[in-house]
């Protein structure tokens, strides 16, 4: 790889496999799958193909979420997706997200089986299937949207920018780290503003905004994204901070990062989940309990 202060683009890109960085086993120009492989079926309504990223995050709390609200509809099979052994890349997965990429939901529960991809997009499905987590009121509902909307156009300048040159690329470029420090401390202060005037994003109720927001943003002010806390001071959030605590002590919430996790305490990793009582029975300590 050329060093960046000498690179200068050739008139056309071409695929240099050898230089890819971290994720070079993954990242490639070009979509659809790479081989043939179903998906697994449980026996629930709702088949969650997953992993727990900040992105898979958000759907396994909200599903834990209906279901402590009493929605039995929201039973649900979680099929753990390894990314980065590519299993995004399985025909079976790529025919319930052609964007290969976790999470995918596939809603048995009609007569023809519905997929959904795109965090928000499973996130705004489930919750009005379920008449939950969205408030009905006009303006209430239009800041859920705002705020949900917000992360999505958000959290690549956290995690594809911020994260990937802080963290993750091959050389530390100044320029870049520096770029995108700079916007995701804006983020964090547009946040911030708004925690210091609402309880939550969208008002006075938690929502699916906040499920959209809390696995990002609540990581990060507690340092558990790219061990960049420090660099980002992120201690100065504080309304940010009272409502990342608040939200963490929700037994959904606690309960919803440990599906498909498999990174951390064994006792916080439940790989797979089909049934409630998994998570009294499944997690890794159990299943692999140290020797
Ligand atoms: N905008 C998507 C982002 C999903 C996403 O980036 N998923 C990552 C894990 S957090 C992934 O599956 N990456 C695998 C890959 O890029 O090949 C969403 O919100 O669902």
């Amino acid at each position: 790889m050329t060093d960046s202060q000498d690179y200068t683009p050739p008139k056309v890109w071409t695929w240099n496999k050898a230089s890819g960085g971290r994720f070079a086993n993954i990242n490639r120009p070009i979509a659809g799958p790479t081989h043939d492989k179903d998906l697994p079926v449980g026996s629930h309504p709702l088949q969650l193909y997953s992993l727990a990223t900040p992105n898979g995050q958000k759907v396994t709390i909200l599903l834990e979420e209906l279901l402590a609200q009493g929605h039995a509809g929201a039973e649900y099979d979680a099929w753990l997706i390894r990314i980065g052994d590519g299993e995004q890349f399985g025909s079976g997965f790529v025919a319930v997200n052609p964007n290969s990429k976790i999470p995918a939901l596939l809603d048995r529960s009609g007569p023809v089986p519905i997929r959904v991809f795109e965090s928000g997009a499973i996130l705004l499905y489930l919750a009005e299937k379920f008449g939950a987590f969205l408030p009905t009121e006009p303006a209430a509902r239009a800041e859920c949207f705002s705020w949900l909307f917000w992360q999505m156009g958000s959290a690549p300048y956290l995690g594809g920018g911020f994260g990937h040159f802080y963290a993750y690329a091959p050389t530390k470029i100044e320029y870049a780290i520096d770029r995108f420090a700079m916007e995701v401390k804006r983020q964090l202060d547009v946040l911030d503003r708004r925690l210091a005037e609402s309880e939550y994003l969208a008002g006075s109720d938690y929502t699916i905004a906040d499920m959209a927001v809390w696995p990002w943003y609540g990581g990060l002010v507690k340092g558990l994204l790219y061990e960049g806390g420090e660099f980002l001071s992120v201690q100065d959030y504080k309304n940010v901070q009272r409502w990342t605590d608040a939200i963490a002590t929700r037994p959904a919430v606690q309960r919803g990062r440990m599906v498909n996790r498999v990174f951390g305490e064994p006792s916080s990793q439940l790989h797979e989940r089909h049934d409630a009582s998994d998570f009294e029975t499944k997690t890794q300590d159990k299943l692999a309990p140290a020797s």
